[in-house]
């Protein structure tokens, strides 16, 4: 048998007709737009809204990728001219498209040369990036940049030779500001509330603490819009590259999978040039906070439930875990009780009705969604999702007792990690070997566990760790989920009667 072609610009005029593909004259596509962390969510949202928009008005916005961390984008997308095959899925149904708005790919692992040219490029009006919670290298619970950091300590002693996102932009920044001057627009697309505000938090302080004329400069030519980012769309794996062969009969090194729902709503603060997202389905608003809120409570405070939870249930992917009557049960009475008396009105959207759309795209079974990936750097992922709504709750003296579970869930993900625990699973959190060694040093005792964990204040600000209410949910939760039952102790707390007021937690079996 013969090998099946490769995707690339050869292979466009011979491609199956049900396959979508650009709709415009690539080869006259010139770059606006660098992006950074060229990930599977970049290839599924962003750049789509690009390709989207340059088909409907063509102009001058393509996109340079960029990869500062692992992968190499030489390896894939590099070898198939920045082509990718974006497929949507559905349950048995599969849509496929090709994108074509990333032009060229750069990566700058080694060194953050190939980087810094292209963003101090005059050609570079926007940039875009997803680098993780943790690419900000903020404190998670003040949003303040953190000045321990290893790679900020370094940045800000070599800051010519940077390695961390605020010391690339600054230093990138810096290169604009002593040669064209031109004014650039830095977007955060990372699921992080306040994104543009951490995002500016993190960039000015890093120029203010090298002084110079960088920080005015800054104040009058850089925008950091906050924004809403939606689209489930978990890491590529082989099956959905033989998918596309299979289906298609291409190979695709660069496959992405996304679902059909996709949002993305953009603060309405720009400086200089801006691609017209907003007229291919983007919105541009003066307050993304509600929006952000909605999404980062709700949506993604059900995966992180329905992710720690499934592990402990013994369940691989969000759809299995919300395929179990239990855990489907316990999610929606959390969202629907205590998630959603937190949020603000938004514009257009029935908060209750948004639960149900939420709830439903996580039982779509052909996004193979990982509990272990989603568990992922969860301590960078829970103040936003978790902790914030239930501080909210704490000072109104409302009850906690479903919220207070995916807390003690993520500490039990950790704590199961460890060596006394018999490393259940590897887990991977920047928090994973302070716990761990908190677990060994500890055992089995919930109350010494929960005392020694809330005391991490990069993740539990002291106010709210020393709360009697907090403390005792989580030492029941840790109780219960660290038990041999731990789907028990779910449906202990489920069964109890609804009230919206402070109660005591139920004890585990
Ligand atoms: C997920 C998100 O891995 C995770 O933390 O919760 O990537 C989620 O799928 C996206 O935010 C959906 O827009």
């Amino acid at each position: 048998m013969s090998e099946p072609d490769s995707l690339g610009p050869a292979l466009l005029g011979r491609l199956p007709p049900e396959v979508g593909k650009p709709a415009y004259d690539r080869a006259a596509l010139k770059p606006g737009i660098a992006h950074i962390g060229v990930g599977a969510f970049h290839r599924c949202h962003q750049a789509e809204y690009t390709d989207d928009l340059l088909a409907s008005r063509f102009d001058r916005w393509g996109l340079i990728g960029i990869n500062i961390r692992p992968p190499l984008l030489s390896q894939s997308l590099g070898r198939q001219d920045g082509l990718y095959t974006r497929l949507i899925r559905q349950n048995d149904e599969v849509e496929a498209r090709i994108i074509g708005s990333i032009v060229r790919v750069v990566d700058s692992q080694d060194s953050a040369a190939p980087a810094l040219d292209v963003l101090a490029s005059s050609d570079i009006e926007m940039v875009t990036m997803t680098v993780t919670e943790k690419g900000y290298c903020h404190i998670p619970s003040s949003g303040a940049l953190d000045l321990d950091h290893p790679d900020i300590a370094h940045d800000l002693a070599n800051p010519e030779t940077p390695r961390s996102v605020p010391g690339i932009l600054a230093r990138a920044l810096e290169l604009r500001m002593g040669s064209h001057g031109r004014p650039v627009t830095l977007l955060s697309c990372d699921n992080i509330a306040s994104n543009g505000i951490i995002l500016g938090n993190v960039v000015r302080t890093f120029a203010e603490q090298r002084g110079g004329k960088l920080p005015d400069w800054i104040a009058a030519n850089v925008a950091f819009p906050s924004a809403m980012v939606d689209r489930i769309a978990p890491a590529t794996t082989a099956a959905d590259i033989d998918t596309v062969e299979k289906r298609f009969g291409y190979r695709d090194g660069a496959v992405a999978v996304g679902e059909c729902f996709r949002q993305w709503v953009i603060e309405n603060c720009f400086a200089g040039r801006v691609p017209r997202w907003d007229r291919v389905g983007a919105s541009f608003v003066d307050d993304v906070t509600p929006f952000e809120h909605l999404k980062i409570r709700v949506l993604n405070g059900a995966q992180t439930t329905l992710s720690y939870l499934g592990v402990l249930g013994g369940f691989e992917h969000t759809s299995d875990a919300i395929a179990d009557p239990l855990l489907a049960a316990f999610v929606r009475r959390m969202l629907t009780e205590e998630t959603l008396p937190t949020l603000h009105a938004v514009p257009g959207i029935s908060p209750t009705a948004y639960v149900e759309q939420s709830l439903s795209r996580l039982t779509n079974t052909a996004i193979r969604h990982r509990n272990h990936q989603i568990a992922t750097d969860g301590s960078q992922k829970i103040v936003q999702r978790l902790l914030n709504p239930i501080r909210e709750r704490l000072a109104k003296g409302e009850s906690i007792a479903l919220l207070s579970v995916p807390v003690a869930g993520w500490m039990a993900y950790l704590i199961k990690a460890s060596a006394r625990f018999g490393r259940a699973w590897p887990a991977s959190d920047p928090f994973a070997a302070r716990i761990a060694a908190i677990a060994d040093r500890v055992g089995a005792d919930s109350k010494a566990l929960a005392d020694a964990i809330l005391a991490i204040d990069a993740i539990f600000d002291p106010q709210l760790a020393a709360n009697a209410t907090l403390r005792a949910h989580v030492v029941a939760g840790l109780e219960g989920l660290l038990s041999g039952d731990p789907m028990g102790f779910v449906a202990q707390v489920c069964a109890e009667p609804t009230d919206a007021r402070l109660k005591q937690p139920a004890r585990s079996a």
